[in-house]
C-alpha cells in the first residue's frame, strides 16, 4: 500500500504542479516495483504535458583540452597525474581543426584543473572559436573550473564570467556539482567546491545573462533522501535566478571500482530520472545522458521524464575513462533511431534547445 502522501506526490507531479517538500520525500518512501512502476508513469504523464512525443537532441561535439587534474577526486578515472600513461594535452590548432571539419551545433569544453591549460589559454580558445564559428553554441567550464581560474587569475569570479562571455561563451555546463552530501564530498571529492560556491557560481552566471545546466552524480554511497534534497535545492536556486537551463543525472561509472563495485541499476536510473521530472518544475528539460545511462537506458529514460538525449558528441572521454561500454560518439541517424526506439519522435535541436523548425524563425 501507498502512504497516502505519495499518491497526492504522484497525482500533482503527473498534472506538472509543484510539490512540497515533504511531498518530494515521500515519492522515495517506498520503492517497491509496484511504487516504481506509479513514478514512471507519473513522470511520463508529466513530460507528455510539457513535450508530446518529441524528444530532442544536438549535433554537438565534445572538447576536452587536457585531462591533467590536481584535484584528485576519488571517484574520478578521467583526471589525470602529469605522468601518468593516460594524461593527454591536446593544442589549439586540433581542436579548431576538429571543430572545423564536423562543423557542430554546439561544443562542450571542460577539462581538468591544471596549468597547463589554464585561464588565458582557456579564454583565448574561447575567443577563437567565436571569432571562426560564428553561430557556434559555446557552452564551456564547470563551475569548478572558473572558480579555479579565478584563484589562479587573481580576478573574481564575476571579473572571469564576464571575460569568458565577452570572449563568446554562451553557456556554462552542469558539472562539477556531484551530489549536495557533504559527508561524501569530504571522503570523496575534498578539494572540489561544495555546494554553495557553486550554487553561487551559478547565480552569478545568470545574473550575466549566462544560462547554466546541472547535474547530480549518484551511485557514490548516496541515500534517496539526499538525492531528493539535491533535486530541492536546485528547485529553490531556480526560483531565484531562472538560469537553469536543464537537469542532467550521471550515473556513476565504476571504472576502477574505486568506490562501488557497480553502477546504478537500470531501475535506479530510471527512478533518479522520473523524480527530477517531477520535483523539478521548474527547469525546462531533463537529459538522459547516454553515454553514462547506456543507449537503451537513456532510450527508455525519455519514457521515465527525459526529453532530451544530449547529443552526437564525437568523442566522449570522462565516462569512458571510466569504463563506459556506450559508443564514443553517435552519428545523427544512429541518436535518432534511439530514441525512435524509444517510442518518441526525434528533433534536431540547437545550443538554446530551439528545434529545428524554430531555429530560422528568428
Ligand atoms: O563533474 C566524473 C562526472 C561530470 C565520473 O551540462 C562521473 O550538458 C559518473 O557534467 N561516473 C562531467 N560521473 C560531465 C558533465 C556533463 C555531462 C553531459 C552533459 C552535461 C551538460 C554535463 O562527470 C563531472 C563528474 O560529476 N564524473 N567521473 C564517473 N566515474
Ligand atoms: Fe578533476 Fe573533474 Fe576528475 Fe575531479 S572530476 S579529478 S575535478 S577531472
Amino acid at each position: 500500500m501507498l502512504a497516502v502522501s505519495a499518491h497526492r506526490a504522484l497525482a500533482k507531479g503527473a498534472a506538472a504542479e509543484r510539490l512540497s517538500s515533504a511531498e518530494a520525500k515521500a515519492l522515495v518512501r517506498d520503492l517497491s516495483p509496484g511504487h516504481l512502476h506509479a513514478l514512471g508513469t507519473a513522470a511520463l504523464q508529466n513530460r507528455r504535458q510539457r513535450f508530446g512525443d518529441k524528444a530532442t537532441y544536438v549535433f554537438n561535439q565534445h572538447v576536452n583540452p587536457s585531462n591533467i587534474c590536481t584535484l584528485n577526486c576519488v571517484f574520478c578515472n578521467y583526471g589525470a597525474k602529469p605522468d601518468a600513461p593516460h594524461a593527454y594535452v591536446l593544442q589549439e590548432e586540433d581542436i579548431l581543426a576538429s571543430v572545423a571539419a564536423l562543423q557542430p551545433a554546439e561544443v562542450h569544453i571542460v577539462g581538468g584543473v591544471n596549468d597547463i591549460w589554464p585561464y588565458e589559454r582557456n579564454l583565448r580558445l574561447v575567443r577563437t572559436l567565436r571569432q571562426r564559428f560564428p553561430d557556434l553554441f559555446i557552452k564551456a567550464f564547470t563551475a569548478v573550473e572558473v572558480a579555479a581560474f579565478a584563484q589562479s587569475s587573481g580576478l573574481s569570479i564575476d571579473a572571469v564570467l564576464s571575460a569568458l562571455r565577452a570572449a563568446g561563451m554562451n553557456a556554462m555546463p552542469g558539472g562539477g556539482a556531484e551530489i549536495f552530501v557533504e559527508r561524501l564530498r569530504r571522503k570523496y571529492w575534498c578539494h572540489k567546491i561544495g555546494s554553495r560556491d557553486w550554487l553561487d557560481i551559478h547565480h552569478r552566471a545568470h545574473d550575466q545573462g549566462i544560462v547554466t545546466n546541472a547535474t547530480m552524480l549518484f551511485g557514490v554511497g548516496d541515500r534517496w533522501d539526499e538525492r531528493v534534497a539535491h533535486l530541492l535545492a536546485l528547485r529553490e536556486a531556480q526560483d531565484r535566478s531562472g538560469g537553469f537551463e536543464c537537469f542532467i543525472p550521471l550515473p556513476f561509472q565504476p571504472g576502477r571500482g574505486n568506490i562501488a563495485a557497480a553502477a546504478p541499476s537500470v531501475a535506479e536510473t530510471l527512478a533518479v530520472l522520473a523524480l527530477a521530472r517531477l520535483i523539478l518544475d521548474n527547469f525546462a528539460h531533463i537529459k538522459a545522458y547516454w553515454p553514462m545511462a547506456g543507449l537503451e537506458t537513456a532510450a527508455a529514460g525519455l519514457s521515465w521524464g527525459a526529453d532530451d538525449l544530449d547529443g552526437t558528441i564525437q568523442e566522449e572521454k570522462v565516462a569512458h575513462m571510466a569504463g563506459a561500454r556506450t559508443p564514443i560518439g553517435l552519428a545523427r541517424r544512429k541518436m535518432e533511431e534511439t530514441i525512435v526506439l524509444g517510442g518518441f519522435e526525434a528533433v534536431e535541436r540547437d545550443g538554446w534547445f530551439r528545434t529545428k523548425d524554430r531555429m530560422h524563425a528568428g
